[in-house]
């Protein structure tokens, strides 16, 4: 890392199982599940089931509102004592959702203000937001960027909502692109930790992902996770094949010579609970959610 990063948003990273390898088995996080809404399409998602951007295809999780989230978050603190990050990651998207992502942070920063934030976006509402995730002190924001080049794009993204329209092919992914660099840069510049995920899918963005990495990294990112595609269910995608470990490490061996690469992501569940490893969020589950399923 060659910015200067103050020392305060350092030690919030010392404690991000993501973030930091060495957290990974030391502590714990939570996801919130109170983004229902999505604002794109990507041709990976299965929104039935989550958000691939964080979370396993295939596994359906409860939507919370930001007061029933908030009586989860403490009821989870009592049992986890080593919780130290509170994610919103969908199952849709952290941003699309913002009124609910806003009321639950600010929830719980007035019930425990030593929990670390950490959203997790597509980015098109960056441009919007970010200013008021700075000011709310949120100092790590994953935003999943998969090309920067809208004709890529287009073979990822079927449509973008943006300011009222639906638009779609090469224009949809350009102001999906122009929103995710833009957001960034401004994150960056404010010292939030940028986390980059990339989802690696074999011919289609597998020969562009350096160039996404040179890009983010210019733009101040501080750490990459390149990401295999599962192919989710009912999803476009769904007969790709699963990129295979091989290429994702070799892939992130090259990257790594430009930045610092996540290796340990789960792909959690947007209700994912406890140590990357071990998910707990079972246990937490509302009543009637258990008795769904
Ligand atoms: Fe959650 Fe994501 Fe924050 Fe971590 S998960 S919002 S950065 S607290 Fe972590 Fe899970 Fe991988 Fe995400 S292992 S899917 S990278
Ligand atoms: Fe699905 Fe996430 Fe893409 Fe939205 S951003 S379509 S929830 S994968």
């Amino acid at each position: 890392v060659t910015k200067k990063i103050p020392r305060e948003t350092l030690e919030k990273t010392e404690r991000h199982p993501c973030y930091s390898f060495g957290a990974h088995h030391k502590f714990a996080r939570m996801h919130l599940p109170v983004a229902p809404q999505c604002n794109i399409s990507c041709n990976y998602c299965n929104r039935k089931y989550d958000c691939t951007n964080e979370s396993r295809p295939g596994v359906t999780s409860e939507v919370l509102s930001p007061v029933a989230a908030g009586s989860k978050f403490i009821r989870v603190r009592e049992k986890i004592p080593n919780l130290s990050v509170v994610g919103i990651a969908g199952p849709g998207d952290a941003l699309a959702n913002w009124p609910e992502t806003r009321k639950t942070i600010e929830l719980i920063q007035a019930s425990d203000p030593e929990v670390v934030f950490c959203l997790s976006t597509n980015g098109l509402m960056l441009p919007a937001y970010a200013p008021e995730i700075v000011e709310l002190g949120i100092k790590h924001v994953t935003v999943t960027v998969n090309c920067v080049d809208p004709e890529i794009g287009s073979k990822i993204y079927r449509h973008v909502f943006y300011q009222g329209r639906k638009y779609k092919g090469i224009e949809a992914a350009r102001i999906l692109l122009e929103n995710q660099l833009a957001g960034i840069t401004y994150l960056a510049r404010h010292g939030v930790l940028v986390k980059v995920n990339i989802v690696m899918m074999i011919g289609v963005n597998d020969g562009h992902i350096q160039a996404v990495v040179k890009r983010v990294k210019e733009l101040g990112a501080f750490i990459t996770n390149i990401m295999p595609l599962i192919p989710a269910q009912g999803s476009v995608f769904e007969n790709f094949s699963q990129t295979p470990v091989k290429a994702l490490n070799e892939m992130r061996d090259l990257c790594q010579e430009e930045l610092q690469q996540m290796r340990h992501c789960q792909q959690c569940r947007a209700d994912a609970i406890g140590m990357l490893y071990d998910d707990r969020s079972p246990e937490f589950r509302s009543p009637v959610e258990k008795g769904r399923t």
